[in-house]
């Protein structure tokens, strides 16, 4: 399958530290936006080895002209856009392609640089601009971009045509991991069938699953700008450190604003330290009458030539801290009362959605969440701002997911791993919302060479960025896990009375404590219990429960959180539910049209079980956090 032998290829040649910065498109002064997402024309290459877009060019000529082509939206993913399954299953190369005018003067403007930049595709991307090969990416889930004025000004001027071959084939080297399997039982499969095989449990959505931008800097441009936050009494410090492309000389400028536009520090240069008197820190919120503090810092970088490029970034100021028993944010116990979710909905999938983003986050203040985890890859950066603007606190997770086989272990999915949590880092690191990075989802970390694997990950990270903690999320028993003694947080999956003892509750309270006794004695760090769950079928009822109804999994809640009642006021700093909102799978015996564990159904509507975490969470901040006045209302409940 020429996938694979392609996409091994792309991978070593990828293995590199990154060299660019990767700001978040936003207009300004010296900048443009052009948003392309929208309607796009697609073509799945179904050729035996996918491989005859390649052979035949199909870059080179408008789609149409290659063969049957239809309507694709963008974002979205492809696979629950027809009505034809071998879609919604296709395995390997699909085309997209757009036709879009770009701006005279964009291109007349030999000091403009003309950016075309892919928000996520799902998995390994190719593209060109009027048949130009510009760039190409490995990974879902994260940016990558071209700069694409050379070819513009080259080729046929305004009309652009963009062409991005996209497959979803996952490796073993990959993020996640997965194996194409041919079935050779003639009697049972007819010749050159093939399957893939993963090890995680969400539909393998792919697709373009995030808007495809044209986006404009001056040619001297401010490439990446890194903040690091801090305080003393109540002077708030702002280290940033800014990085310009294009000159040698240029002049830097920062200035930073309140939010009511009151400049409150500035600075010449491309590094320093902002001193911010009377600060306004970054709260969560539930923590502070006056959660999610945000300035605003101009970077101004005017080159030799006089021309200035101008980019403004959200600041918040905050600091993490973790102890043997605690999480503090800004020097306060902070616990982390949430949810786990996924990017999925139904018809668009994992495309990006402002609908379904802004629901969330109304849902997820409804019932008074504090934080999510990103289970089990990078959001979109436009969740993150949301959740730095709403004071949301966020476990910021790689696509480590399903990393099961040992062969998945070496030297080239490491080398990946590293540059994945570069990519995630690089682009995430400005965010206050992120508090703490999650290299993996329940990896098979007893196997041995987990204990490598996961020291140099970690270590990496922390090389990365050393002003966040660092983990991943476990399902190994304590005494056989190999990476723990290197995270700064012990985050633990359990299913009990689901997947262990089906049907018993009353083992929950037992089993319970004794997983967090002996995490805590093993290594004394602080302990999340980052997923527990049932899945709950909605409007089925059953007294006394069983499962799969909405008590059922009622119990088992209530059941989890009698005990980290106690626990929560030794070492246990958080528990997030699993599953914010039902989920896609693929199909199985032991998924119902996709996986049942939300609180709300795939359609976010409440099931049971988010009435009863909406009391607990108010209740929880009502003890530990202050409301704001608008809340009182809510927590009489
Ligand atoms: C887990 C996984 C998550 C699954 C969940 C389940 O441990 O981390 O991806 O969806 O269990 O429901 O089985």
């Amino acid at each position: 399958y020429s996938a694979e032998r392609l996409l091994l290829a792309a991978l070593c040649s990828v293995c590199q530290a990154l060299q660019d910065g990767m700001l978040f498109p936003t207009e300004s002064p010296s900048r443009e936006v052009k948003d392309v997402s929208g309607l796009w024309i697609f073509r799945a290459d179904e050729s035996p080895e996918r491989s005859r877009g390649f052979e035949q060019q199909w870059y080179k000529s408008p789609l149409a002209e290659t063969g049957p082509v239809i309507d694709m939206p963008v974002p979205s993913s492809y696979n629950d856009i027809t009505q034809d399954a071998q879609i919604r299953d296709f395995i390997g190369w699909v085309w997209y392609e757009k036709d879009v005018w770009v701006p005279a003067r964009w291109i007349q403007d030999r000091g403009t640089r003309i950016v075309l930049r892919v928000g996520s595709a799902h998995y390994y991307s190719v593209l060109w601009v009027n048949g130009v090969k510009v760039t190409e990416h490995v990974g879902g889930h994260l940016p990558f971009e071209a700069d694409i004025s050379g070819v513009l000004r080259q080729t046929s001027g305004n009309q652009c045509r963009i062409t991005i071959a996209v497959n979803n084939t996952l490796t073993l080297e990959t993020l996640p991991p997965g194996t194409i399997q041919y079935m050779t039982d003639r009697s049972r499969y007819p010749a050159g069938y093939f399957v893939q095989n993963t090890n995680f449990d969400f539909f393998n959505y792919a697709g373009i699953h995030r808007p495809v931008l044209l986006y404009t800097t001056p040619k001297a441009h401010i490439d990446d700008i890194t903040v690091e936050t801090t305080f003393s009494d109540n002077i708030g410090l702002v280290s940033f450190n800014v990085s310009v492309l294009g000159s040698s000389k240029a002049a830097v400028k920062v200035t930073l604003s309140a939010q009511d536009g009151r400049c409150v520090a500035s600075a010449d240069g491309s590094r320093g330290v902002l001193k911010v008197t009377d600060v306004n820190l970054w709260w969560p919120y539930l923590m502070h009458e006056n959660p999610a503090y945000l300035y605003s810092m101009e970077v101004q970088a005017t080159a030799e030539d006089g021309q200035t490029d101008v980019y403004t970034l959200p600041v918040g100021i905050r600091t993490v801290k973790v102890t043997s028993t605690q999480f503090l944010i800004n020097n306060k116990p902070f616990y982390f009362h949430g949810v786990n979710k996924h990017e999925d909905a139904d018809i668009r999938g994992k495309g990006f959605d402002w609908p379904l983003v802004v629901k969330d986050f109304n849902l997820m203040k409804w019932m008074g969440a504090n934080s999510f985890r990103t289970s089990h890859y990078p959001y979109a950066e436009e969740i993150l701002q949301m959740a730095d603007r709403h004071g949301i606190v966020i476990i910021d997770e790689c696509p480590g997911v399903g990393i099961k086989d040992i062969r998945s272990f070496g030297n080239v999915s490491l080398a990946h791993h590293l540059t994945v949590m570069e990519e995630l880092v690089r682009r995430d690191k400005n965010h206050p919302s992120v508090v703490m990075w999650s290299v993996a989802n329940e990896p098979a970390s007893e196997m041995p060479p987990a204990g490598f694997y996961f020291k140099e990950l970690v270590s990496h990270t922390r090389s990365l960025d050393s002003s966040r903690p660092v983990t991943y999320i476990t399902a190994s028993n304590y005494a056989r896990d190999l990476g723990a003694p290197y995270v700064d947080v012990i985050c633990v999956n359990s299913y009990f009375s689901w997947y262990q003892d089906p049907g018993h509750t009353e083992l929950i309270g037992l089993q319970l404590n004794t997983q967090f006794d002996n995490w805590y004695g093993k290594y004394q760090k602080p302990i999340i219990q980052s997923e527990y769950g049932a899945d709950a079928v909605p409007g089925l009822h059953s007294d006394p429960p069983m499962m799969f109804t909405e008590e059922y999994q009622k119990t088992v809640l209530q059941n989890y959180h009698n005990v980290f009642d106690q626990k929560r006021k030794e070492f246990v700093i958080g528990e997030l539910i699993w599953n914010f909102a039902d989920f896609m799978t693929s199909q199985s015996i032991i998924r119902v049209v996709g996986n049942k564990k939300g609180i709300f159904t795939r359609q976010r509507q409440p099931k049971a079980g988010a009435f009863l975490l909406r009391e607990r969470y108010w209740r929880i901040a009502n003890e530990t956090g202050v409301l704001p006045t608008w809340a009182s209302c809510i927590t009489v409940i």
